[in-house]
């Protein structure tokens, strides 16, 4: 007797491809690609869009305090979910893929384990978190740190967004500040479906990466207060020039991101001059830091020598220094067992696979604190995220979608077809 994980669950693919070109629309901005900044009024109407097709997939929604949302299959019996999903909010001029492919997979295995009559012994839970992307609100992450007790709710929802917002009134705004309590319930496991999002399975020629963990990561936000003064009459040695401080300071980051080498990677994304004009010198300014690294000792030593930089610029500019730590999240290891149904999965469906390290960050790298997690990872066409071209191949998508639903239907165990 064939038991039905035997057979491979195939993803209705114009379904889905036709959802995430769908999403993708939600949000369209007129620079190009997809933005919909966490709780802004395009997330409200992404979470809308999705939340519509889990209730037609028959899931049980619940929204809970900082507006994760997560849709329930029942299992034959009650008891903790297996859980997978991901995010739907996005940074600015984004693709149609990141987070998105995640949430609509899981989706799309719920609506293809009803058609061919499948049950499971556990629920499965499909979710989407708030503010995955930490770039409205930081720090990244912070719904699925929320739904697992990194963070108190009403720290969460007092959080600033770069806008001057705060958390909790946006969440309210958009009618997703749910009933239901944070910290969520543990699930018995997650997995995660996600694009590579960088360079390494495509330059590999392998379509499935069993991704290890997540690298540290550490975010600031660096400013300088000096005088804004006029630009034509202040002679050089009477300034006290923030923006040059910055500009400064931020040229050490990218010395010392290369005198450490590789894997260390270091962004100045954000870089704001006070009153941005072109005859003022800047009173004020501000940029953010992003580093990452494998190791947590060689990712606290280079903060050490920024913040040692920052200080001195401020010392040789006259102007006042303000740090602020946006996100500090350790490096995460994902579970032994659940990187070997990955495998499995992918061997039992002749898909090659190879192991590596998220360069991204991620919700299961929360959901890693509460309950066995793991992910899968899909080739990103050049390498490129985070950017209109974002692009992954259908027949990625759906050897993806083929192992993760091949894994979660033998975590959530015992299938019996009706
Ligand atoms: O920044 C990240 O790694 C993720 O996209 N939030
Ligand atoms: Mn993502
Ligand atoms: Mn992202």
């Amino acid at each position: 007797m064939t038991r039905p994980t035997d057979v491979p669950l195939r993803a209705d693919l114009d379904r889905l491809m036709g959802r995430l070109a769908q999403l993708a629309d939600v949000g369209r901005d007129p620079h190009g690609g997809t933005t919909r900044l966490a709780l802004s009024d395009a997330d409200r109407a992404g979470r809308d869009l999705v939340v519509g097709w889990m209730h037609d997939a028959g899931l049980d929604v619940t929204v809970d305090e900082v507006g994760n949302v997560v849709g329930i299959r029942p299992g034959r019996i009650d008891g903790p979910v297996v859980m997978t999903g991901s995010h739907i909010d996005t940074v600015r001029r984004a693709g149609a893929y990141d987070g998105n492919l995640g949430v609509l997979a899981g989706i799309e295995l719920v609506e293809r384990l009803d058609e061919e009559r499948i049950t499971t012994e556990r629920p499965i839970a499909v979710a989407f978190f708030t503010n995955e992307e930490g770039a409205r609100f930081q720090p990244d992450m912070l719904g699925s740190l929320a739904y697992v007790g990194g963070i108190d709710v009403r720290e969460a929802l007092d959080a600033p967004s770069i806008d001057g917002q705060r958390l909790g009134d946006e969440l309210a705004r958009i009618g997703y500040a749910g009933p239901h309590p944070c910290p969520g319930s543990a699930p018995a496991a997650f997995v995660e479906l996600h694009i590579e999002q960088g360079p390494v399975l495509e330059r590999a020629a392998v379509p499935i990466g069993v991704v290890t963990g997540v690298q540290a990561i550490s975010w600031q936000q660096v400013t300088y207060t000096g005088r804004a003064r006029h630009a034509g009459t202040t002679p050089m040695e009477l300034r006290n020039d923030a923006g040059r401080a910055a500009i400064d300071a931020a040229h050490r980051v990218h010395e010392i991101a290369h005198e450490v080498g590789a894997p260390l990677v270091a962004t100045i994304g954000s870089l704001r001059l006070e009153p941005d004009l072109v005859n003022v010198v800047p009173g004020r300014a501000s940029f953010t830091v992003d580093v990452r690294h494998i190791d947590d000792a060689v990712l606290d030593a280079v903060d050490g020598r920024i913040a040692d930089a920052a200080q001195l610029v401020a010392r040789e500019h006259g102007v006042d220094l303000d740090r602020r730590r946006l996100a500090r999240f350790a490096a995460v290891p994902f579970d032994p067992r659940i990187r070997s149904l990955i495998e499995d999965a992918a061997r039992r469906l002749g898909l090659a696979t190879t192991q590596l390290v998220s360069g991204a960050g991620h919700d299961a790298q929360m959901l890693a604190r509460v309950c066995p997690t793991g992910m899968v990872f899909v080739p990103s066409t050049g390498g490129i995220s985070h950017h209109p071209d974002e692009h992954t191949d259908t027949d990625a998508i759906a050897a993806g979608f083929a192992v993760l639903a091949d894994v979660v239907r033998r975590l959530a165990g015992d299938e019996e077809r009706a």
